[in-house]
């Protein structure tokens, strides 16, 4: 019988969802993608949920598309790929963007294929020093999906990706951290440790305003100057209306810790 194929944990302010499909790598079938999809959907509804962890059972974090719904006899009609990219994929990694709060990646293991690039699609990613990143995408005969030709090139520069996604090698956590991949290779025991204290600390934070970083910094990639200023301006007239930003100068001033409510302005 299949197991849950996502779990949900709620935490004080921030919740862990963990893909859990640990003997096959945790690669998505249709009923994980759907119930990942009502996971997100879920966190995004509830006002109490100011971060989101997303991490991997067992010994990898994600292995991308569960090869075994895709495989034909030779000769058969291949299955339309291009159906399971526009249901799934890319509303997964709209949805991950989205997220009005910072969303962790603790990839605990080898994160391949879309895997990897859902992983990439988080805000910030901290993986075990035995995880690896793979681009498996090249070894059939397909091509970085789920945002990786995107993702690729602005985080490691134009001929790391090119490397990266046409000879599919493994990149080790260390090595992505150094190549500014992601945020921190950290020890394997310390992985969830390290992650948690991490969401927790986002999830106190000034949550309204940690949503506006989001969108600046998204809107900045497609963005010229003038424009970025633009919507810097705009977007800090709603952060400065929120209440976060009274409480965070207020608590500056009076030497304490602010304590940040994540409520938007009026
Ligand atoms: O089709 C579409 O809709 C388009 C969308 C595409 C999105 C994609 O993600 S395409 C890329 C798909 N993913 C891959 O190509 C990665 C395939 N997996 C691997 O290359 C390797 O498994 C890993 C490098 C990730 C890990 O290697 P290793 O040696 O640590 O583990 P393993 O022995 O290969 O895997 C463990 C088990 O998981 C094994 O099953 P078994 O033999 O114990 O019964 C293996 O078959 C299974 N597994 C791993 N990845 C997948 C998988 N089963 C189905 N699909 C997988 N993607």
């Amino acid at each position: 019988m299949e197991e849950t194929p996502v779990l949900t944990e709620v935490r004080d302010g921030y919740r862990v969802v963990t893909l859990n499909r640990p003997q096959r790598l945790n690669a998505f079938t249709e009923a994980m993608h759907k119930a990942l999809r009502r996971a997100l959907e879920e966190a995004e509804i509830d006002r109490s949920c100011r971060a989101l962890l997303l991490t991997g059972a067992g010994r990898g974090f994600c292995a991308g598309q569960d090869l075994s719904d895709r495989m034909v006899a030779p000769g058969a009609e291949l299955p339309k790929v291009g159906g399971a990219i526009e249901d799934y994929y890319n509303p997964l990694v709209r949805k991950l963007r989205g997220l009005p709060f910072p969303v962790i990646a603790a990839v605990n293991g080898v994160a391949a294929g879309a895997g990897a690039n859902v992983a990439l699609a988080c805000d910030i990613v901290l993986a075990a020093r035995s995880a690896s990143f793979l681009q498996a995408f090249a070894k059939i005969g397909l091509i970085p999906d789920s945002g990786g030709t995107w993702f690729l090139p602005r985080l490691v520069g134009a001929a790391r990706a090119r490397g990266l996604a046409l000879l599919a090698e493994p990149l080790p956590a260390e090595k992505a951290e150094s190549w500014g991949l992601i945020w921190k290779a950290v020890d394997d025991a310390a992985l969830m440790g390290e992650a948690e204290k991490l969401c927790a600390q986002l999830a106190a934070g000034p949550t309204h305003g940690l949503a506006l970083i989001k969108r600046a910094l998204d809107a900045a990639e497609t963005n010229g100057l003038d424009q970025q200023l633009d919507l810097e301006c705009a977007l800090q007239r709603e952060a400065g209306a929120s209440p976060d930003y009274g409480e965070g100068v207020r608590a500056f001033m009076e030497k304490r810790p602010a304590k940040f409510t994540g409520r938007r302005g009026a």
